[in-house]
């Protein structure tokens, strides 16, 4: 079996941050050098990515004047062109800056909300002039530690107002550019606000130009909170929700990992990667990791190469069990075609179900799924013993 090779056709992206994680952590120093956004650009393009993205802060440290971030988007738009990789999303750090302690959209403090959509506003009208689709809201301070420190009816209210107005803003502007909520459980808040996919796609709901606003789940940020997040992403597909994903590592609930792609939850990467391809996905494929501090320069594109890697990998062996007759076969016998078929019959009603002959129970029982059997297959697959 050869080891695949990525190419931008595969559509992969990495987030600056990632691969210039330089391995600081609550309890060390970093391990490595501050990372030249451009030598982040020409190693993603060496080893076969499509696009980029980044927080403002990753490009043009906070504070920098008016001349200083000119001439730093400049050099980066030359960086994009030497290399032809693509920027295909952007987004806001709300969360490294002290001010941001309480968070920025549902901070307690009214000017330091005002101050944080006015930041996003600003790296809007960047990421539009570079090309980004997908504008992703990670709200990682917005939550708490503790109950009577955050109103969470009222917080929401203020979430709201900030995604409203920003919508406003890139309606006005006439940017093609939809929005996408990262949710997560915790970390580093105690408890954060909108934590799940099922959280964020109901506040979404509410949003005045909803259509606009989806998610960007991280498989990481699911399985922290010990959810299945294939069944969370298929269920973001199922709402045209999917707008974007960030795909890593995690074992269990337990900190953010952030390991790369297929480290981890192997068998939940399998099925993640089963998920998205049978549901459609054709937005970029991003991966969300931090490369772990104990790596040099050289372990840090190792991890990266690694994720994409192990995406193809896992597609082979996902497009292998879907097309293989026994698999097919198994799940015949499990009845997944018959889940697809509704309930009732075309113009049956509930009268005349309440009619209708039924199966007698004995015979119901009878059924044997054969879902174990299935199962196996699939992870004969996955540990290269089949296909
Ligand atoms: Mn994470």
């Amino acid at each position: 079996m050869s080891i695949p090779t990525p190419t931008p056709e595969d559509k992969f992206s990495f987030g600056l941050w990632t691969v210039a994680y330089a391995g600081r952590d609550p309890f060390g120093e970093p391990t490595r050098e501050p990372m030249d956004p451009i030598y982040a650009l020409e190693n993603l393009a060496r080893l076969g990515a499509y696009g980029v993205n980044f927080h403002d802060d990753d490009l043009i440290p906070f504070g920098s004047d008016d001349s200083d971030r000119a001439k730093i988007i400049e050099r980066w738009k030359q960086g994009l062109s030497d290399t032809g990789l693509v920027v295909t999303t952007a987004t806001t750090n709300l969360f490294s800056h002290p001010l941001f302690k309480d968070g920025g959209f549902t901070s307690n403090d009214r000017d330091v909300r005002r101050f944080a959509i006015r930041k996003v506003m600003r790296n809007i009208d960047l990421a539009a002039e570079l090309g980004a689709k997908v504008y992703v809201c990670w709200g990682g301070r917005e939550g708490a530690e503790s109950g009577a420190a955050k109103d969470v009816t009222s917080a929401l209210d203020r979430y709201r107002e900030a995604f409203n107005l920003l919508g406003e803003f890139v309606h006005d502007r006439g940017y093609d550019l939809k929005f996408a909520i990262e949710p997560k459980p915790n970390e580093p808040r105690g408890d954060i606000l909108l934590p799940t996919i099922g959280h964020a796609l109901a506040f979404i709901d509410t949003l005045d130009r909803s259509e606009n606003v989806g998610v960007n789940p991280e498989i990481g940020h699911e399985e922290m909170a010990g959810l299945n997040a294939a069944h969370g992403y298929a269920q973001a597909l199922w709402h045209g929700k999917l707008f974007h994903i960030d795909l890593n590592g995690q074992s269990g609930p337990r900190y953010d990992q952030d390991f790369r792609f297929g480290a981890g939850n192997a068998r939940g990467a399998f099925w993640l990667v089963d998920t998205i391809l049978a549901g459609g996905y054709d937005g970029p494929v991003h991966f969300d990791f931090k490369t772990p501090r104990t790596e040099d320069d050289k372990g840090v594109w190792a991890a990266a190469a690694g994720n994409m890697t192990n995406y193809l990998i896992l597609r082979d062996k996902v497009k292998a069990f879907r097309a293989d007759p026994e698999v097919q076969a198994a799940l015949e016998v499990a009845k997944l075609p018959e889940l697809a078929t509704p309930t009732l019959n075309e113009g049956e009603t509930w009268a005349d179900l309440e009619k209708a002959e039924l199966r007698d129970p004995e015979a119901l029982t009878e059924w044997a799924p054969g879902f174990e059997h299935l199962d196996q297959l699939a992870l004969e697959y996955l540990y290269g013993v089949r296909g």
